[in-house]
């Protein structure tokens, strides 16, 4: 056993106990009402989910395991020289909640490269796919493909305890993670590149590997590096976070809960607003002409963009009410390495220019970018210039945050989600309405 997953096993009890102690002592404790209004917003602050990976505060942003971004950027072990930290050592903070040391960070790269290997028919099924399929169903059917392999649906069906259904989910969530930097690359390559596929080199660790594969030159492996932590977690109400634990909750395996998930992160709303980004700004200097266009051009064309119904992608978010960190950290990476960039300029003129428009047309309750209004322009300075695929890199990174989660929702017993609905009539009654 990995030290990584020994000390899961050894955190355990005193978690159980603990979760165990507050139903018991305090399960008919209320924790908040909720209004009329949230029952057609989408549950907008309703506190009902429970996770102890992220949390998402309003004006500070995401901190993993209690770590802010620039504290687990400058925690994290990384390679001698290099920029970012592994990818490896994110993934057993998430886990167990520690920063993990070298040698563990080492064991964790190595448990995933004897895991790595994807089995030829998953390249079948995708190359049996037409070609204009779209990225994010290619790799969400990628991941379907390998549910065959899962160790869970294996030991549920031999007739397993409850108390052990997070070992085999544990299993399951690193051969799929193993896995899926390779099914992302190959998709990219075999979409974009004529089918020249690059081989996995697992003497690297995940991030390095994921650029050598995608074929693109350093510093993409730093970036890559960045990239897969930034988007790994989101607290757990957004919806591939969510989408993935209520699919798991079922105890469906981690093959269709993620596959799931990420079906909800291919919406424009969600984690395709990063292809929207790069779609929208393409679109700003085509209809300008320019790759220069000016603050007069540029708020017209945010101005026309709202004015015919559409939001601004990258801009606003449910639950932030600042910028979000993950831009500013990936603004600080491209004021390093693309300070000159003519769409690095374009993205950094509609920081200022933006926010105010939306402050003044009065509905966004956030007029501030996220995290997918920056993270194209890198890629495309980098070559990456299909932007379909950006929501699969998303994809990846959210895996390493929604597989640990349902890891722990197994460890924890977390039951079946299952809320209650209530119809538009009762919804009335409640509110005194007379008809
Ligand atoms: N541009 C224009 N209008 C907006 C924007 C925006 N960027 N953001 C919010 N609004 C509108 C929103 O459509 C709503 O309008 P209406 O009352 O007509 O329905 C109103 O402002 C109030 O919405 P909020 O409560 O501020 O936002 P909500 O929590 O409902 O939605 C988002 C959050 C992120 C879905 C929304 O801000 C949005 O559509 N942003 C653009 C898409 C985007 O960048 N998504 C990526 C989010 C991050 N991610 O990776 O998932
Ligand atoms: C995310 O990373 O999931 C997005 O920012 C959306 C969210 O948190 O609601």
């Amino acid at each position: 056993m990995t030290q990584m997953k020994e000390k899961i096993a050894s955190l355990l009890p005193a978690w159980r106990e603990r979760v165990v102690r507050l139903l018991k002592e305090h399960g008919d404790t209320e924790v908040g009402p909720v209004k009329i209004s949230q029952f057609y917003n989408g549950m907008r602050g309703v506190k009902c989910l429970t996770t102890d990976i992220s949390y998402l505060d309003p004006f500070e942003g995401i901190r993993f395991r209690g770590f802010t971004i620039p504290e687990t950027l400058e925690k994290l072990p990384r390679a001698p020289g290099a920029e970012m930290p592994y990818v490896e050592g994110h993934l057993y903070l998430l886990l167990t909640g520690e920063i993990p040391t070298d040698d563990q960070v080492e064991e964790v790269n190595k448990d995933l490269q004897k895991r790595g290997k994807v089995p030829g028919y998953v390249w079948d099924t995708l190359r049996a796919l037409p070609k204009d399929t779209h990225p994010m169903t290619m790799f969400s059917i990628a991941i379907m493909a390998l549910q065959k392999e899962s160790v869970f649906v294996k030991k549920y069906n031999e007739g397993m305890s409850k108390f052990d259904y997070w070992d085999p989910m544990y299993e399951d969530a690193m051969n799929l993670f193993a896995k899926l930097h390779t099914m992302a690359a190959f998709i990219y390559r075999y979409k974009y590149k004529d089918g020249d596929i690059i081989e996995p080199d697992f003497s690297m660790d995940y991030g390095k590997n994921f650029a050598h594969m995608m074929g693109v030159a350093t510093p993409y492996d730093e970036l890559s590096r960045l990239y897969f932590i930034l988007h790994s977690d989101h607290e757990s109400g957004n919806v591939s976070a969510h989408t993935t634990h209520l699919v798991a909750s079922a105890l469906s395996d981690c093959y269709y809960s993620l596959s799931a998930g990420l079906n909800g992160l291919a919406g424009p709303l969600h984690g395709l607003a990063n292809q929207e980004v790069l779609r929208w700004i393409q679109d700003l200097m085509n209809k300008m002409g320019t790759e220069t266009p000016t603050v007069e051009q540029m708020k017209k064309f945010v101005w026309d963009t709202l004015k015919s119904g559409q939001v601004i992608p990258g801009y606003g978010h449910a639950v932030l009410r600042k910028t979000d960190p993950r831009y500013a950290a990936q603004r600080d990476f491209s004021l390093k390495h693309l300070p000159d960039d003519p769409i690095f300029k374009v993205v950094s003129m509609l920081y200022d220019i933006v926010p105010p428009i939306l402050e003044e047309q009065g509905k966004a309750k956030n007029p501030w970018p996220n995290v997918d209004a920056h993270s194209g322009v890198i890629q495309w300075h980098y070559g990456v210039t299909e932007y379909d695929f950006y929501t699969v890199m998303f994809g990846v990174g959210r895996a390493m945050g929604v597989l640990p989660n349902i890891i722990w929702d197994r460890a924890l017993g977390q039951a079946i989600e299952r809320p209650k609905s209530l119809t538009l009539d009762m919804l009335e009654e409640i509110a005194g309405i007379k008809k």
